[in-house]
């Protein structure tokens, strides 16, 4: 009876703040909507026409590329240590690696190291000196907020264990961490504004300062050009070049259309399949499952992210707290 009366209010806390299931399937079926509808519009002419020849499955699903498949990785070797166990990590990245699902070139070449045994530590500066850049540890970040939603340090603590099996370089990392966090921030249904504050106090390095401070000014003029946003974010596929670019769009249209936001992206052009699932899982956890289920079955393996983004709810939300 005392117990109760202590824990009540903190209870009452728990269930207010709680994210719901359908945020955290949106936020998995975003990323991976807008991995699989964004790749055919990756890069140029030649990139296109491969993904024109493979980018089905036999029973005419669209594939999903590198972006879902390490975030899939991710989720499920949390699912299995409830930690984010850097070597565990590793060797599920590894195994899952196939060239056809269109790898960035250091990324694919470590994963190779690994598979024939050499420790990720060594191998992740094998090709820069410095650790890659890549936007390739950003674009599985959101699944880190999934997995930490309710504390900022201890996600920016795990998106540095995640990253730096593949981005040892700080800016990859912090590419990463800005995606987790504004993630984090959108499975809370924070404003804009205070989402591009947080993230400004969050930055570093003074190339992502200056792109979110761009991104706030650009956020107030409903006219700006789609070139325009090109030009001063970019749509590459460093981080420094797509990831404030996914977090602009994803703000632009939180209240909007998925298809909206992926429309504009896909008319960006370069990398659009991982600007387009970075902004699609925030749009997702900001918006939740329900206006992207239909779509979402044109995707291969659909049932398995749906399944998995449950098992991380309930992972983090034990059914005697659901049910209080
Ligand atoms: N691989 C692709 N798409 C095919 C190429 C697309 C096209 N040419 C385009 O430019 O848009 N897509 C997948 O790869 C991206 C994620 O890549 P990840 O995992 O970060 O790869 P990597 O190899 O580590 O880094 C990518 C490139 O960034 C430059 N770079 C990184 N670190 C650098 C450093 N320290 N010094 C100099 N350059 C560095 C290099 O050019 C790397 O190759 C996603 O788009 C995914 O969809
Ligand atoms: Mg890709
Ligand atoms: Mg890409």
């Amino acid at each position: 009876m005392t117990k109760t009366f202590y824990f009540f209010p903190l209870i009452c806390i728990w269930i207010l703040k709680m994210i719901s299931l359908n945020k955290y399937k949106g936020c998995f079926l975003g990323l991976a909507m807008g991995d699989a509808f964004g790749a055919p519009y990756e890069g140029g002419p030649l990139e296109q026409l491969l993904w024109r020849a493979i980018g089905k499955t036999r029973d005419g699903k669209l594939r999903y590329t590198d972006d879902t498949q390490m975030a899939i990785d991710l989720a499920e070797s949390y699912l299995y240590n409830d930690t984010i166990d850097q070597n565990h990590l590793a060797q599920t990245f590894a195994q899952s690696y196939q060239w056809s699902r269109g790898y960035g070139p250091s990324t694919s070449q470590l994963l190779r190291l690994i598979k024939k045994g050499k420790n990720w530590r060594e191998a992740n500066k094998k090709k820069f000196k410095t650790g890659s850049f890549g936007n390739g540890a950003a674009m599985r970040a959101s699944i880190l907020a999934m997995c930490f939603p309710y504390n900022v340090q201890t996600l920016l603590n795990s998106v540095i264990k995640s990253a730096e099996i593949t981005h040892a370089h700080p800016l990859g990392i912090e590419g990463a961490k800005l995606i987790a966090r504004a993630t984090q921030a959108a499975f809370q249904d924070l404003d804009n504004e205070k989402i591009l504050a947080e993230l400004f106090h969050q930055c570093q390095s003074k190339i992502y300062k200056d792109k979110i401070i761009f991104c706030t000014e650009a956020l107030n003029k409903p006219n700006i050009k789609v070139s325009e946003i090109k030009k001063q974010l970019g749509n590459g596929i460093a981080a420094p070049q797509s990831c404030v670019t996914a977090i602009y769009f994803s703000l632009q249209f939180r209240d909007q259309k998925f298809n909206s936001m992926l429309n504009k992206i896909i008319g960006l052009g370069g990398d659009t399949d991982t600007i387009a699932s970075m902004a699609g899982s925030i749009w997702g956890a900001f918006n939740g499952n329900q206006s992207l289920n239909q779509e979402a079955k044109n995707i291969e393996k659909w049932e398995k992210i749906d399944q998995i983004s449950k098992d991380l709810f309930e992972r983090i939300h034990p059914k005697h707290h659901q049910t209080l």
